[in-house]
């Protein structure tokens, strides 16, 4: 039932980039598509808080039909599901306590994407501040955490409660990334695939973010204005080990 190509250990640290559908236009995507494909991406993540069903749905039919890098849903809500996906982050914010995105929206689209027989991640999705109020803080009307033994716990809670996979955000465009000692806290704490994204802008942060303990880094917002920029951030790490 799970997605176990995400979900496997690696030894080689995995690139995500992140498209929000509201801002991904076709030509865009071919260029982000010929540059990841070149560079070894190994995840497309498709989703965002304010995306309209018709431009997610869009977005995931052109990828799978122009690419071969695997589509993962990351959804910013219960309407963001597509059979065409090859999976999907079932995320859970555990760092709020807004029970409709602990649980509500979960329960909302759990009976469609069984119909849909989509392979699910069960995901820690955990707000961290990033120096600014993300959309998602205020989509959610969460707080992000800022206390590095609030972050472990919550991650640990995940754990304990069968997640596969903790997701440390930071928020898209944030003005501060998971810092390498969050990172390396909850590393030590905890053996779920570690995501991390929010912020990553450049290979030096990316590197950073890596050698503290993260498996999958996501990269989103750097690349609607400066698609080459993921060349660089792939090459940084791709030598790297885990
Ligand atoms: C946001 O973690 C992702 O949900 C990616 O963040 O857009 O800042 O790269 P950026």
């Amino acid at each position: 039932m799970y997605y176990e190509p995400f979900i496997q250990k690696s030894n080689k640290p995995q690139i995500a980039v992140l498209i929000d559908p509201d801002k991904a236009g076709e030509n865009h995507l071919k260029e982000l598509i010929g540059i990841a494909e070149q560079n070894g991406v190994d995840w497309f993540f498709v989703g965002g808080s304010t995306v309209i069903k018709e431009d997610f749905d869009r977005t995931v039919t052109f990828l799978k039909k122009n690419s071969s890098i695997r589509v993962i849903i990351f959804p910013g809500s219960s309407m963001q599901i597509n059979e065409h996906a090859d999976a999907m982050l079932f995320l859970s914010l555990l760092s709020g306590r807004n029970s409709e995105y602990l649980i509500g929206q979960q329960v909302a689209a759990a009976k469609s994407i069984y119909d849909m027989n989509l392979t699910v991640i069960p995901t820690a999705y955990i707000l961290v501040n990033g120096g600014k109020a993300s959309t998602t803080v205020k989509v959610t009307n969460t707080n992000a955490l800022t206390n590095t033994d609030e972050i472990i716990a919550t991650a640990l809670a995940g754990e304990m409660l069968g997640m596969k996979a903790i997701y440390l955000e930071a928020g898209s465009g944030a003005n501060q990334a998971v810092t390498a000692d969050m990172i390396q806290a909850v590393r030590k704490h905890c053996s779920a695939k570690l995501i991390v994204g929010g912020g990553i802008r450049n290979g030096e942060q990316a590197k950073k973010i890596i050698a503290a303990g993260a498996e999958t880094i996501v990269i989103g917002n750097v690349l609607e204005e400066e698609p080459k920029i993921l060349a660089q951030i792939c090459e940084a790490i791709n030598n790297m080990t885990i």
